[in-house]
């Protein structure tokens, strides 16, 4: 192995300039002339706009929708059948749909001034009634978020086929109901544009807090009406997305339309305040499942309504409709059974607009197919890990394609499970739960395994009806005059370590030094074609296409330096960045030298070749590479105070092939973190006109450090045959389990006080009214 190449634990390049506060984030960005933006926005949940005074002499500061001429609505387009779209004005037209959704865009010398600006608009708005949750908007009585719809839905679907046999065959039928609430993403840096017109390469120039800088460049493109040559998007160092920031938001178009329309610099930072009300949600299922099962808790059937809050609109590029129906595909998890059925709802509520979020719906999935089967479990009176243990797919059926039709790609997924059994010590586990089963404080043990579906290909993106994400990814490679190594990727790094990965892919690949090796990210004027960074897909995507570009780019120096070593190309070569023939070698460096610098000495035709490489990658197959892990949970619960205590986690884990171990460790630590907030925290709450009730970060609680114990992890490295160097995602892993893992650690700690808790967060509150019902039973 290369010391720095695939599989080292290098420190992340990344690292030195974050802590060192050198990193470059949007409101780093200096512009001559920059004017800042406030947007008023709307005080209700659902209203018709009757009049806008803007104050004398505000022409040229205070805009509305009206004066955004020839700027188009966002649009979400899916093939999705049944899906709807919907209209997303970049500034509220005729209606308002959320509190917080921006009406008019005030501009002014700093941030302070355009808000002062905010408050001399007097918005007269008429109430209407809104509609504040699944139930009202499934029930189709009351009013319309979108009132031309003859219901409120955006996406109503069914996956699979009734299955009556089973009702008689069953020896277990459980029902139940799950829900996870809606939260909010909270990364540390919020959203942020900075936009201005570039006089010399008569462009505009955006650069923005986004995942996905070439899909910004496409969307901008549409709504502005400006050709894609003169539009540069630019993401500098993001920090953190979380999937919030692969959405093209209204702000961000605005910002870039007064650019466009003035020709000159403006910005718009989001505070953390804008972002808790306004900033697109996240989460929020809820399921109905009913699961049959043999007397040993094999599962027979699964029949589920899952239904997602989508709020207002439908977001650009993802839709309104991915979620729910990644809901719905993704329900069976890592088991194995013959019938499933599942309908999928994705119903419009007067909230924010929904966003996928680290897991993108298998968060949700993974919490209901986990608590079932737990439920199974104790119905058929085993441990919950053996009945898991009958479901998984097991290792020798591997690739396998389950009842949704997912190709499972590799891996042991009962040897994580073991492994995680065995971290865990469950004999000794059970003995404290019992010797304190009459205490105040309770000990529980729960479990959680998933899939996590990485590196969608092509036709996965066209199969859920995006016609705009490509699904591949591009890389160029290019040898220096002095023998380094420049990499230029149109993906970008949001906080997951990219540019160190693919640093190590590059030097594995050519044997240069990571000193030596340059890596250029997420600018539409200097990189390559890129779908972006998300759904885990980076490591595998980028990685594939920088390995493919320094591969070609190697062939080239074999045939270059075998030229100049008067030998045939197959006698050479290439280790620690020489180019070794028979009894001579050039160092790289000699290869750029004379190829840029003395081209008069290359033979013949060297010159045509040049020293760039291109690289295009997606997988083999375009379902990708499934990750999986086991998570596995020791919490104590006070039964007095209702507060857990997380006192043990334990990961098994495959990534398949690693190339930064302490990397991947990182991610699933985060991920976790996370997973904790979704699990007893995090909860956006609405009162019953809609209002936000959750606007500030003491009301919406986030996990903090002294919340997240010490997490031990194991690796499988099962690597996947579809992949670049067997290479398998793992960005949003962490987050999927703990939800799931966590309530069931609950659950066993509380079930013989007659409590269950099936929805999230287990907050204190939730768990001592479940305590106290149990109680009165
Ligand atoms: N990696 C590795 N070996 C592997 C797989 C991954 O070393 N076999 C490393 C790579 O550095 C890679 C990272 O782990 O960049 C995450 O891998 P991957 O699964 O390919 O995910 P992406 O690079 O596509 O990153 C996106 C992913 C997603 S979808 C969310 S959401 C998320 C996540 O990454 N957002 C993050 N992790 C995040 N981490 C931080 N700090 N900030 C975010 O916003
Ligand atoms: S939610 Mo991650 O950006 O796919």
């Amino acid at each position: 192995m290369n010391k720095s190449g695939i599989g080292a634990r290098v420190r992340r390049v990344e690292d030195k300039r974050m802590l060192q506060g050198k990193g470059r984030f949007v409101s780093d960005i200096r512009v001559p002339g920059l004017q800042d933006v406030a947007f008023l926005r709307s005080p209700l949940a659902h209203g018709r706009i009757k009049s806008i005074t803007r104050p004398q002499g505000s022409e040229q500061t205070v805009f509305t929708v009206d004066d955004m001429q020839g700027v188009k609505p966002i649009r979400a387009d899916s093939n999705l059948p049944s899906y709807r779209d919907s209209e997303h004005w970049v500034l509220a037209r005729g209606k308002v749909r959320f509190v917080g959704e921006p009406v008019v865009m005030c501009v002014a010398h700093n941030r302070a001034a355009a808000e002062d600006l905010v408050e001399q608009v007097e918005l007269e708005l008429e109430s209407l009634a809104p509609i504040t949750g699944i139930d009202a908007a499934l029930d189709n009585q009351g009013p319309r978020v979108h009132e031309h719809w003859d219901n409120n839905l955006f996406l109503d679907l069914e996956v699979g086929e009734a299955f009556p046999e089973l009702a008689s065959r069953a020896d277990v039928i459980i029902e139940r109901e799950y829900k996870l609430a809606r939260q909010v993403m909270n990364p540390m840096e919020g959203k942020g544009v900075v936009a201005y017109w570039d006089e010399k390469d008569d462009q505009l120039v955006v650069y923005t807090s986004t995942q996905v800088a070439h899909l910004i460049r496409t969307g901008l493109s549409e709504c502005l009406g400006l050709p894609q040559g003169k539009i540069r998007v630019i993401a500098p160092d993001v920090g953190g997305g979380f999937g919030y920031k692969c959405i093209l938001q209204p702000e961000e178009v605005a910002v870039a339309w007064l650019a466009m329309k003035y020709r000159k610099a403006y910005r718009w930072i989001e505070d953390r305040r804008e972002h808790l009300v306004a900033g697109a949600n996240t989460r929020e299922h809820h399921y109905k499942i009913k699961a049959y099962a043999d007397k040993r808790g094999r599962l027979l059937g699964l029949d589920a309504v899952v239904a997602v809050d989508i709020g207002a609109y439908s977001v650009w590029p993802f839709t309104a409709g991915l979620e729910a129906a990644q809901a719905g595909g993704n329900l069976p998890g890592p088991y194995k059974f013959d019938h499933y059925r599942c309908k999928v709802l994705a119903p419009a509520t007067n909230k924010p607009p929904f966003c996928p979020y680290r897991g993108v719906a298998r968060p949700g999935v993974c919490f209901a197919i986990e608590r079932t089967i737990d439920e199974i479990a104790k119905a058929v009176g085993r441990e919950a890990w053996e009945v898991r243990a009958e479901n998984l797919v097991p290792a020798d059926v591997m690739p396998f394609t389950n009842v949704t039709g997912k190709l499972y790609d590799s891996g042991d997924y009962p040897e994580s499970l073991r492994r995680a059994v065995a971290m865990i010590d469950i004999a000794k586990v059970r003995q404290r739960q019992q010797e304190a089963s009459s205490s105040s404080k309770r000990i529980g043990l729960g479990f959680a395994t998933f899939t996590e579906q990485s590196a969608h290909g092509t036709k996965v993106f066209a199969a859920w009806g995006l016609p705009l994400v490509p699904g591949y990814e591009t890389a160029t490679a290019k040898l220096t005059a002095d023998g380094g190594l420049e990499i230029r990727a149109g993906i970008n790094t949001i906080g997951q370590g990219l540019q160190t990965t693919l640093s190590q892919v590059a030097s594995e690949v050519t044997t240069i030094p990571l000193d030596r090796i340059k890596v250029v990210l997420g600018d539409t004027g200097t990189t390559p074609y890129s779908t972006g960074a998300y759904a885990s897909r980076g490591m595998v995507m980028a990685g594939g296409a920088v390995s493919r570009a320094c591969a070609a780019l190697m062939d080239k120096l074999r045939r270059l330096s075998a030229g100049m070593m008067q030998c045939q190309a197959e006698e050479v070569v290439l280790e620690q960045a020489q180019a070794k023939g028979p009894g001579m070698q050039l160092g790289f460096d000699e290869l750029g030298d004379a190829w840029y610098l003395h081209p008069d000495r290359l033979p013949e035709g060297s010159l045509i070749e040049g020293l760039e490489a291109t690289g295009y990658y997606k997988p083999k197959v375009d379902t990708g590479a499934f990750s999986y892990a086991t998570h596995a949970v020791v919490v104590s619960v006070d039964t007095e105070t209702g507060h857990v205590e997380i006192q043990d986690y334990a990961v098994v884990e495959d990534c398949g092939q690693m190339v930064n171990p302490m990397i991947v460790e990182g991610q699933t630590i985060g991920g976790i973190a996370q997973g904790i907030g979704t699990a007893l925290y995090e909860e956006v709450l609405y009162d019953t006109q809609g209002q936000p009730l959750t606007s500030t970060l003491a009301d919406y609680i986030l996990p903090g450090a002294t919340d997240v114990p010490n997490i031990r992890i194991e690796h499988l490295e099962h690597l996947s045959p579809f992949t670049e160097h067997g290479i398998k995602g793992v960005g949003e892993g962490g987050a999927i389990a703990p939800a799931g893992a966590i309530v069931n650690a609950i659950n066993d700690a509380l079930c013989s006080l007659g409590v269950q808790i099936n929805e999230t967060p287990a907050s204190p509150e939730r768990i001592l009214k479940a305590l106290h019902a149990g109680r009165d039973q």
